[in-house]
């Protein structure tokens, strides 16, 4: 750090600040993590340097020895870790290994069914304005009006109706088990390929504290800085059958060259989710989600489907505060230190930049060690502020309480800037 504050003092400066930032507030957005001191180094190592567009062994440009030695090694981690036939490492986010599978697998037009934006889908499954809606032909299916959760009688009627190329299972804002083998069902009775986008439980799969999708899926895709607590960035795992398609989606159809040193720190972060304290981990997430749902079902607040089976929960705003949005209500909370965001609820009102919800998860305060106890006061807290309206003293009290409990707690194994020369 000290070679970047002498080189370029200002971005030293912010990257200080935000370090600081997170020390100082508790991370309760569902999809980040802070990743381990490894899993930076490896991210911040001279792999930047190498162009290898290709793939192991079969390189444009020379000098991959060692480069190829990384991607194997990722490679055969991912593999390890889900149980696939085949995984390709080098997609640069989840909506790009999303898009490399609709590359691989369909036309221009062809039929794809996503989970419905509103309802907890994700952008890249077929939304009007994202490049899978306008390239392919977008039909949805969403939860169930009373219950909140996906109804799978209900998914087969539509994909049976439908008929689309591809069905698409995953969600970026659903609180419940996804149930994967009844998606491989629908699939092979509708005669559809199924992808499942695994990319905010992919830590939780891989602990083996929620149902994999293999073997029920063709295609799994993931990001790996969610639950599963690596670098930024995604992967694709799918059939031996589809293995070729897949990468040459990716490179040449999708991507230049591969960022090496996030492939580096991804093959970190799959090491580490091999070894049983990550299981632990895992089981922590889901512990602490259920036991903040409970401290705030118990404060009355509305819970989306009632509570929650993975690592995140969506508050339900309307009930006890009818006139508070989700915008304002995650700008109060992140007034006092609790790092949220405004999410919609399935046939929510309101328009997606205010929102009737805010989603919140525990990946990042189960990596601080955080458990139940830790939880009941968050809840606490996060009644208080919305209740408050917005009163300055309530937040800064609260602030003051955050800060504190971030000081017991501080992030672990993170080599502080300075540690990294
Ligand atoms: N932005 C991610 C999330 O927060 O869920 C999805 O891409």
């Amino acid at each position: 750090m000290k070679v970047l504050q002498k080189a370029d003092p200002e971005i030293a400066e912010i990257i200080l600040a935000e370090q600081q930032r997170q020390a100082d507030t508790l991370e309760l957005i569902a999809s980040e993590n802070h990743v381990s001191g490894p899993v930076l180094v490896a991210l911040g190592s001279i792999l930047t340097d190498k162009y290898a567009e290709g793939y192991p062994g079969k390189r444009y440009y020379c000098g991959n020895t060692n480069i190829d030695s990384v991607e194997t090694i990722c490679i055969e981690r991912a593999k390890k870790l889900f149980g696939a036939e085949h995984a390709n490492v080098q997609p640069h986010c989840g909506t790009s290994a999303n898009l490399a599978v609709y590359m691989a697998c369909l036309k221009p037009g062809d039929k794809i069914m996503g989970m419905e934006l509103a309802h907890g889908g994700h952008l890249s499954h077929g939304m009007r304005l994202n490049v899978s809606g306008l390239f392919y032909n977008t039909s949805t299916y969403g939860v169930d009006p009373k219950t909140e959760r996906l109804d799978m009688g209900q998914v087969r009627k539509l994909v049976l109706e439908q008929r689309p190329a591809l069905l698409i299972a995953g969600a970026s804002a659903y609180p419940r088990i996804i149930d994967f083998e009844a998606f491989g069902q629908i699939a092979r009775e509708a005669g559809c390929l199924l992808m499942a986008d695994i990319a905010h439980i992919a830590g939780l799969v891989a602990a083996g504290v929620h149902p994999s999708p293999l073997p029920h899926a063709t295609f799994v895709t993931t990001t790996n800085h969610k639950t599963l607590r690596g670098p930024r960035g995604g992967v694709i795992l799918c059939t031996s059958e589809w293995a070729k398609r897949i990468d040459a989606a990716v490179f040449p159809g999708l991507q230049g060259g591969p960022l090496e040193h996030v492939i580096a720190a991804k093959a970190v972060a799959f090491c580490e989710a091999m070894k049983p304290e990550f299981k632990q981990y895992a089981a922590a997430i889901i512990a602490n989600a259920k036991a903040l749902a409970d401290e705030l079902l118990a404060r009355q607040w509305r819970l989306v489907s009632g509570g929650t089976d993975n690592h995140m929960l969506m508050i339900d705003l309307r009930t006890r505060r009818p006139d508070l949005t989700g915008h304002q209500a995650a700008g109060w909370l992140a007034a006092a230190g609790i790092i949220t965001n405004k999410n919609s609820i399935p046939f929510d009102q309101r328009k997606p930049m205010h929102t009737s919800g805010i989603r919140m998860g525990t990946p990042a305060v189960t990596t601080r060690g955080m458990g139940p106890a830790e939880m009941k006061a968050v809840a606490d807290w996060i009644d208080k502020v919305l209740s408050s309206d917005g009163d300055q003293a309530v937040i800064d009290e609260v602030s003051k309480q955050v800060l504190e409990m971030c000081r017991q707690f501080p992030i672990p194994n993170n080599p502080t800037c300075a540690d990294i020369e």
